[in-house]
């Protein structure tokens, strides 16, 4: 139910994210907009309150705030870019995933159209949309999220990072290489022990509770990560871990199973022992990374 005293807001791009994030806004009373290239995707939307704009310009010209998710920053160009001038005096949202410089650029190009500008990054599937556990990181514009907050609180939990427009690509970024990394992982995981049928469903509880114990200890290792740090780690060596890791790619190899995707880390390990670093923990791979990219 459309409630008047709500910021009107357009959201620009109907895929499964967009849809999600023009639900919530009118789950939330705010009177929406929407526009998509392909215009069937917005029945749904309408159905349930939602304005369906003709042309990118009048989906822009009916709010304040106008949130835009697309596939790519190409596409956030394809579409806002012949028609730069309606979006002056607006605060764009942007939620589409891209990297930092893609961000700073278009920040540097919604200002040069008076426009505010907030980057995000949506943790969250479109599932989780409007719920707290949706954590959608903004920076940009520390004016602009603070008149929109509560607007933008009907997506999620609303986190602002500092007013670097590339900060929160670069947060969402790197969590998705944590999460990826994981994942790959997992996966590897669940082909070794399927390899012998062991079934993934009685497999993954044990998955859960072996990565909650080793992610609890991050916190306490930041420092030492932030430092990239070298020092002597007696419980778990570098050296230790380049021979027991070697023993994941035999063991994956004897089950037939690709090891493609634990090569990468092999090849730092082994890097680190043969830089004379193996007495150190895995913190010190960080500064390999940073100083040795492959
Ligand atoms: N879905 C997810 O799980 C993740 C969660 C985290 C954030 N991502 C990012 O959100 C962006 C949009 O993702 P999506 O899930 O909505 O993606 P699709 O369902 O594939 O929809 C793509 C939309 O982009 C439009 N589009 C694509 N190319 C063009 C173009 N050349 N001109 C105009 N629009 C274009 C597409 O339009 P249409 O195909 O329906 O006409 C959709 O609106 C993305 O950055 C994720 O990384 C999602």
């Amino acid at each position: 139910m459309e409630d008047a005293n709500r910021t009107p807001v357009t959201v620009i791009g109907l895929g499964a994210m967009g849809r999600a994030l023009a639900g919530a806004f009118l789950d939330n009373g705010h009177p929406t907009t929407v526009w998509n290239r392909s215009i069937g995707k917005a029945e749904e939307l309408a159905v349930r309150g939602a304005t369906v704009a003709n042309t990118v310009d009048e989906a822009i010209a009916a709010s304040p705030v106008v949130v835009i998710c697309v596939l790519d920053y190409a596409v956030v160009h394809e579409i806002l870019g012949p028609l730069s001038g309606s979006i002056a005096g607006r605060t764009l949202v942007n939620l589409t995933n891209g990297t930092p410089k893609q961000a700073r650029e278009a920040a540097e190009w919604a200002a040069g159209y008076g426009a505010d500008y907030l980057d995000g990054g949506i943790m969250a599937v479109p599932v989780m949309i409007g719920r707290p556990e949706a954590v959608i990181l903004y920076s940009g514009s520390a004016g602009a999220f603070g008149v929109h907050e509560r607007a933008l609180g009907a997506l999620g939990t609303a986190t602002y990072l500092n007013a670097d427009a590339g900060h929160a690509s670069l947060y969402d970024l790197a969590l998705l290489a944590a999460m990826y990394g994981m994942f790959g992982g997992v996966y590897q995981a669940a082909a070794m022990v399927g390899s012998e049928k062991v079934p993934a469903a009685e497999f993954a509880p044990m998955v859960v509770s072996w990565l909650n114990a080793m992610t609890a200890a991050l916190p306490a290792v930041a420092e030492a990560m932030d430092a990239g740090d070298g020092a002597d780690d007696d419980d778990s060596n570098l050296q230790m871990q380049a021979v027991s890791f070697a023993n994941i790619l035999s063991a994956s190899r004897e089950q037939g199973i690709s090891t493609a995707l634990l090569e990468p880390m092999q090849a730092l390990l082994d890097r680190a022992v043969a830089a004379q670093r193996g007495g150190a923990g895995t913190p010190s791979l960080i500064a390999m990374l940073r100083t040795d990219p492959v």
